[in-house]
């Protein structure tokens, strides 16, 4: 059976409290995963690392224009996170976009080619650091506008959920993961997104990168309930959590139990999801808000060291063969700069391509739904005619 429709209410009571489905607990399966996939998250976490120490280097050579926001402290978030996803799950986030592109599985060279603005990048170099779009997978950007990706994580999701559910008549089977910053907390788009999640058990799960920072205004200065952000999901009937962002194993641990969850039942989460940024916000962020000595605090739990200690401890990895993977993602980064460097610059002409979806011919200077083909010609509309997939 189909879960779209909304949990019923009973309005014949006075004080009617809609909860949305009862949740039954959930405890992190917390067993150690096998040395070859510990391995794949510390050469993951080490490749967004060196990918980022060398975008700030290329910004700074006037390589790469416009915004860039880089992800070194918070490797451990994309890696686990991704990690605990199945592949079909589409994943959606903000404007620190690189990371997720990388843990995703998006190449090293389209992503740098992207941030130098060259037409082998993943969007031909039109969009650039903050639009990292990877559809084969499902990675849906990318997104500048504060908060402006928490209703398209809830589309995504619904848009699973309606195939699944409603055009396939089976079992919900994907969950899309949401990423957005504390500053996005107070955006209206994300309690919009939040209360339709909570009312038609859209399988989403938002996961607020917690960095205690929007660009330099602490949390506690302009947030609400900073200290328990769960609280923020309970008026919306949805389940919310704390997850360790610092450590990937911890984060995988927790992020599995939720998304299995999600899955299982077709209901949405909130997480507060724990970590820091060890850079400004952006390139230009001298970081006169916070101290040097929380910064270094911060640096003492780094994720890539606290995996790579771990395992060196367990016998999982022998120092010589970390210092190789060291070597073999430099290499990897240095070959995706050059990649990147010799890329040609778009072509004038491709301003005026992949606007739209379609191309719907010249704008006629009417805003009637007919210049697009009729309502009932869209592109997502026909894929429903025809039974096709959405996404
Ligand atoms: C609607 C909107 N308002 C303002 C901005 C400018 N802006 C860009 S990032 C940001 C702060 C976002 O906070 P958070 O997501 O916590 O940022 P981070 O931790 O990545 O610095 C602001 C206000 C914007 N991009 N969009
Ligand atoms: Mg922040």
């Amino acid at each position: 059976m189909n879960t779209m429709s909304t949990p019923s209410t009973d309005t014949r009571r006075l004080f009617d409290v809609h909860r949305g489905e009862a949740a039954p607990r959930i405890a992190p399966d917390r067993s150690v995963p096998p040395a070859a996939t510990l391995k794949k998250w510390l050469r993951d976490m080490m490749l967004i690392r060196e990918f980022e120490v060398r975008c700030m280097q290329a910004y700074q050579d006037k390589k790469i224009g416009g915004f860039c926001h880089v992800y070194i402290g918070q490797e451990a978030v994309a890696v686990g996170c991704v990690a605990a996803m199945k592949h079909e799950d589409p994943l959606v986030t903000a404007y620190r976009d690189h990371g997720h592109a990388l843990a995703r599985g998006m190449s090293a060279r389209a992503c740098m080619a992207e941030m130098f603005g060259r037409v082998d990048g993943c969007a031909k170099g039109k969009g650039g650091s903050m639009h990292m779009f990877d559809k084969p997978n499902n990675m849906f950007g990318g997104h500048g506008i504060v908060g402006a990706q928490t209703p398209l994580g809830l589309g995504l999701a619904f848009a699973t959920k309606y195939e699944d559910e409603v055009m396939r008549g089976g079992k919900n089977t994907r969950v899309t993961l949401c990423f957005l910053g504390d500053g996005a907390l107070n955006q209206g788009a994300l309690h919009e997104a939040m209360n339709l999640a909570g009312l038609m058990n859209i399988p989403v799960v938002f996961v607020v990168e917690n960095n205690g920072y929007s660009m330099g205004t602490s949390i506690h200065r302009g947030t609400t309930m900073a200290h328990d952000l769960k609280s923020k999901a309970i008026g919306y009937g949805i389940d919310a959590a704390v997850v360790e962002g610092m450590d990937v194993l911890e984060t995988y641990h927790g992020m599995k139990a939720v998304i299995d969850d999600a899955r299982a039942r077709s209901r949405p989460w909130f997480i507060d999801l724990r970590c820091y940024r060890y850079k400004g916000h952006s390139m230009s962020d001298p970081r006169k808000y916070r101290t040097r000595d929380e910064e270094e605090a911060w640096e003492a739990g780094d994720p890539i060291g606290t995996l790579e200690s771990f395992m060196l401890e367990k016998g999982m990895i022998t120092a010589d063969e970390s210092k190789e993977m060291l070597k073999g993602v430099k290499a990897e980064v240095r070959d995706c700069v050059a990649f990147a460097d010799a890329s040609p610059v778009p072509a004038d002409g491709e301003l005026y391509t992949d606007v739209y979806m379609e191309p719907w011919g010249p704008y006629p200077g009417s805003s009637k739904p007919s210049m697009m083909g009729g309502g009932e010609n869209t592109p997502s509309f026909r894929a429903i005619e025809r039974s096709e997939d959405l996404l």
